[in-house]
């Protein structure tokens, strides 16, 4: 399957900063690396990935305006478009020596998403969306998980930590999950979190207080593989509030309706 030339420059971006991030995770210890919070932690592999997304895309497209965890906001000359960029999504698992983290790049058009990269240099699984042309691994089209039942599925979810106030809003969603669910998972990177619903890896999977890098190349994976993704109450705003819900249509309507419960009986 061709890929489309925006699709190429997200690719190469990340592809690049995946080799920067392959490098410096082979030496985790000689990084410098520094907190920005409770818990929060930036290292020079973050600064460095960043930095290479940033020159790649600006080369490729100049003018565009974008979002970059570390950066912050960048205003370009052109406002139609913004690059939403997460360079090192996991950083907790990165500096832990855990190989579960990823590149994510999403790209908006008049506000709206219409392409998104997740990379995962370990692994080298690359995934692609663009709006209306579907979502890919490596070239494979992906499809969301067939199975209906919350019983049958493996749910993903994300864990409030050290600093994020909703810790026992948190637990309250969980014991609802884990009293219906077959299992539940948490992988330390919400990218690839939406990336393994994309691919039917996990069934669906819930997450609150994320950034809209964190989710936006993500959410555009999962609406491409044919799934449904919301807040927790129904609402769009996710690359607003950081606050998601995806899976299949059944899965996700059964999270919804899941997490709102007040405590489960189980
Ligand atoms: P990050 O690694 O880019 O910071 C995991 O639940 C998700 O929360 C990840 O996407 C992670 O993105 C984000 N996150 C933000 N701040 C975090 C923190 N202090 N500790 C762990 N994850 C954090
Ligand atoms: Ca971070
Ligand atoms: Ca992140
Ligand atoms: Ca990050």
């Amino acid at each position: 399957m061709a890929r489309s030339a925006i699709i190429n420059v997200m690719v190469q971006a990340a592809m690049k900063a995946g080799r920067s991030l392959s490098r410096d995770f082979g030496e985790v210890q000689n990084l410098q690396v520094s907190l920005k919070g409770p818990g929060d932690y930036v290292s020079q592999a973050d600064r460095r990935a960043e930095d290479i997304v940033y020159t790649e895309l600006s080369k490729a497209r100049p003018g565009y305006a974008f979002l970059m965890e570390e950066r912050g906001a960048v205003d370009g000359a052109d406002d139609q478009h913004r690059w939403i960029v997460d360079p090192l999504d996991g950083t907790t698992n990165f500096l832990h020596g855990i190989p579960v983290f990823a590149i994510s790049i999403a790209l908006e058009r008049q506000g709206q998403l219409v392409a998104g990269v997740v990379y995962n240099p370990v692994m080298d699984e690359l995934y692609t969306a663009e709006r209306g042309g579907g979502a890919f691994m490596n070239d494979r089209r992906l499809r969301v998980a067939a199975r209906t039942r919350l019983s049958d599925a493996v749910i993903g979810c994300g864990i409030p930590h050290l600093g994020r106030g909703h810790h026992g809003n948190f637990l309250v969603e969980l014991r609802n999950v884990m009293g219906e669910a077959a299992g539940v998972r948490r992988l330390g990177s919400a990218a690839l979190d939406l990336a393994y619903v994309a691919a039917g890896r996990m069934d669906g999977y819930w997450e609150t207080g994320l950034s809209a890098w964190d989710v936006a190349a993500g959410l555009l994976l999962v609406r491409e593989a044919g799934g449904f993704a919301s807040e927790p109450d129904g609402g769009q705003d996710m690359l607003e509030s950081g606050n998601v819900v995806a899976g299949n249509e059944a899965i996700h309507r059964a999270l919804v309706n899941t997490l709102s419960k007040p405590v489960s009986s189980r």
